[in-house]
């Protein structure tokens, strides 16, 4: 350690797991470059501050400690809509040069790599300066990375037998299903053939046209799902399964493929994809395994702590979308509506109508529950009509009565836009930004999508700093509490921990901490948590 001076840049070198070797510079001139696997215990050395580009690919594998500045990271927070982070790229705008042609480490091209990084580091933290988000960087994306390296080293164990299990199951499924609509069909054919599943439905079988596409008439779920209820033609039902069942199969082939030597999966956080901050999953997608359905429940009953851990606890925050728009638009009655305690989007339904909270059918709440999550997620009326299966204009006229009785609501929304239109950008609680060029544009379609992100990119942008925060608190508390139990996943608003044994409440009082103080809003965040033998078990 002491021969290594701070800071340094840092860039490695790796095959599919295995470390090739690693070019550091200490001055911006002169760079170092060294083969093998094998690093000092400097490279876990807080106080040997580094700089590098996208950290957390390499995090993945092993133990990176003391990264002051990531350039991939710091370009995203500048430019979070931005595809282009490669070190090249980010080079040739930031510094107007190019790193050269491919190559690997120990040619010339990686000297300039390195270089590159170490020349943007003065570049990208005025730029981040500038944006007024240099807290934001500092106090919670950079801190966010190492976190979310540990965590997918960590990984979260799985019962590979039951899951291959369900594969079998699924796969017979589908193998009978298939069987079935050939029958009905009265022929053979492949039903993952677009066009021979046309000629059958539309010519064969002469059943009502779907909407025209390129090869013909669309054959997607939806349309499928239409032409069942126009026909009750039983081939629908068993195209509809093999659907469905086929698409449940290939995330449980992912999950299966994804389990590692240790019987864990490894996931790997998207820290730098997502324009309004959220986090996603890949490698795999551990956040799209079905929530609602009783398969998709059955799958994350094999998602499972492993010894010595004895248990997994979920905890989540509710409505917090909802909450953030009451606090950003600081509207009376929707603050009221989460003070008073009771159900939420009845006290909402019972206000744009004007009736009182027990009058409100189930059928209303979830009209205005949608219409509040719609608003929070930039859902246009006609998406909210063909949720709710109502037509556009009485879609319209609920999101009408619901903003006038919202006036706040209205408002803020309006504001927003207007701000972000001059501007050229939206911005989180925390300052994040996202920028929306389109806002500006004269084609209306592209207009509006970009006014829908400027709506909701607040919302969502607030909520994903939220849980980071809370993510972050929790790695604070826990180690000043010194248990065991640890973070493994992020899916959203939810986070899963593996318990350790007789941490159950502690760890719990931790988890309300960290969550429950990592913003304050006009009202406050509500966490639930539930415990159990499995991520369903644990599910609440
Ligand atoms: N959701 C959405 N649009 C809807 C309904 C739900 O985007 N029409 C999303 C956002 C919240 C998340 O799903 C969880 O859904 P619920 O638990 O149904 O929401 P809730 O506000 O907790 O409502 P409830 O009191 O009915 O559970
Ligand atoms: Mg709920």
């Amino acid at each position: 350690s002491k021969l290594v001076a701070s800071p340094l840049a840092i860039d490695f070198n790796m095959n599919e797991e295995q470390l090739l070797g690693y070019a550091v510079t200490f001055d911006g001139n002169k760079t170092y470059e060294v083969v093998g696997s094998q690093i000092g215990d400097w490279i876990t050395d807080p106080k040997i501050l580094k700089f590098t580009h996208s950290a957390k690919r390499y995090g993945h594998f092993f133990e990176i400690d003391g990264i002051e500045f990531d350039t991939e990271l710091a370009a995203y927070l500048i430019n979070a809509g931005s595809r282009s982070l490669s070190l090249g790229e980010i080079c040739e705008k930031y510094l107007g040069r190019g790193i050269g042609e491919g190559g690997d480490l120990f040619s010339e091209f990686d000297s300039q790599s390195i270089l590159a990084i170490w020349d943007l580091v003065p570049v990208l933290k005025r730029e981040l300066q500038e944006r007024g988000m240099n807290d934001l960087y500092i106090n919670l994306e950079n801190p966010i990375l190492n976190l979310l390296a540990k965590m997918e080293r960590t990984g979260i164990a799985v019962d590979r037998k039951a899951l291959e299990d369900e594969a079998s199951h699924f796969k017979s499924i589908v193998a009978a299903e298939t069987k079935e609509a050939h029958s009905a069909a009265g022929k053979e054919f492949n039903v993952n053939s677009p066009k021979q599943l046309q000629a059958i439905l539309f010519d064969d079988l002469g059943l009502p046209k779907t909407k025209k596409n390129k090869t013909g008439y669309t054959t997607d779920a939806e349309s499928l799902q239409w032409l069942y209820e126009k026909s009750k033609h039983p081939l629908l039902q068993n195209l509809l399964r093999i659907r469905e069942t086929s698409k449940l199969l290939s995330v449980i082939e992912g999950l299966v493929a994804a389990v590692a030597k240790d019987g864990r999966i490894h996931t790997e956080f998207q820290q730098t994809i997502a324009a309004t901050g959220r986090l996603s999953s890949t490698n795999p997608n551990l956040q799209n395994i079905p929530v609602r359905t009783e398969e998709g429940r059955r799958l994350r009953s094999h998602f499972i702590p492993q010894k010595p851990f004895t248990k997994l606890m979920t905890a989540d925050y509710s409505q917090i979308e909802l909450r953030i728009m009451a606090h950003l638009s600081n509207d009376k009655e929707l603050i009221e509506a989460f003070k008073s305690g009771e159900d939420l989007h009845s006290t909402m339904a019972s206000l744009v109508v004007g009736i009182t909270p027990s009058e409100v059918d189930p059928e209303l709440r979830r009209r205005i529950k949608a219409m509040s999550y719609g608003l929070a997620y930039g859902l246009s009326a006609f998406g909210l009509a063909a949720q709710l299966d109502i037509s556009t204009s009485e879609a319209n006229e609920l999101m009408q009565k619901y903003l006038e009785r919202f006036g706040g609501i209205q408002d803020y929304l309006k504001t927003v836009v207007a701000v972000a239109k001059k501007k050229g950008y939206t911005e989180t609680m925390f300052g994040r930004r996202r920028y929306l060029p389109d806002l500006n544009q004269d084609n209306k379609v592209r207009r509006e999508i970009a006014e829908r992100a400027a709506l909701n990119a607040p919302m969502q942008g607030t909520a994903a700093d939220i849980i980071k925060f809370a993510m972050l608190n929790f790695e604070t508390l826990a180690k000043r509490a010194g248990i065991k139990s640890r973070l493994l996943l992020q899916v959203h608003d939810e986070l899963i921990f593996e318990i350790s044994p007789g941490e159950e409440d502690d760890l719990e009082n931790i988890v309300r901490e960290a969550m429950g103080s990592a913003a304050k809003l006009a009202i406050p965040l509500d966490v639930n948590i539930g415990i159990g033998a499995s991520w369903a078990e644990a599910a609440h």
